[in-house]
């Protein structure tokens, strides 16, 4: 059995976050440990470029139109959506999660799925450093194996 290499840091490629900031306190957390684990795996500040969106039905445009310039060897989504008394939550919900996976299809770019779907802020809470680990940088890590993996593909494993 061969195996594609499976690589845990990519220092030299350059990757995208879009952020929104409707519930800034849990999305800035996500954007913070985003930040922190491409440095941890290699990946240079300078390589890390940051577009604000204003909520989360945003994120798909904004992760489309960057995902179509060629520059990044995959783009991370982060945001946070959480119940409210309306059925908003569901069609909010339905818009980013269908637009981020139609943009990783349409493009073939590694998109990182780091958008937190809640009940209420303090799940969201224990999602961004609490009990419930990081999403965030769990996102980040998620761009690296699969902007690395991904055009590996393209020859059969040695
Ligand atoms: N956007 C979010 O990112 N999270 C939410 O919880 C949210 N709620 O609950 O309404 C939200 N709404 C705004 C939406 O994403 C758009 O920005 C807005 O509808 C304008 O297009």
């Amino acid at each position: 059995m061969k195996s594609y290499p499976s690589v845990t840091e990519a220092p030299g490629k350059r990757f995208a976050i879009v952020v929104a900031r409707f519930n800034h306190l849990v999305t800035a957390r996500l954007l913070e440990g985003c930040a922190a684990e491409f440095e941890r795996r290699g990946v240079a500040a300078d390589d890390v470029h940051v577009a604000w969106v204003p909520g989360a039905f945003e994120i798909p445009n904004a992760c489309r139109a960057l995902a179509e310039t060629g520059r990044y060897a995959a783009v991370v989504t982060l945001g946070a959506v959480i119940r409210g008394g309306t059925p908003h939550f569901d069609y909010v919900c339905r818009a980013v999660t269908d637009g981020v996976r139609e943009v990783a299809r349409d493009t073939g770019v590694p998109v990182a799925f780091g958008v937190l779907t809640t009940d209420d802020i303090d799940q969201a809470m224990e999602r961004v450093g609490g009990s419930d680990g990081h999403k965030g940088e769990e996102a980040a890590a998620v761009a690296v194996e699969m902007a690395t993996l991904l055009p590996a593909l393209a020859a059969p494993p040695s």
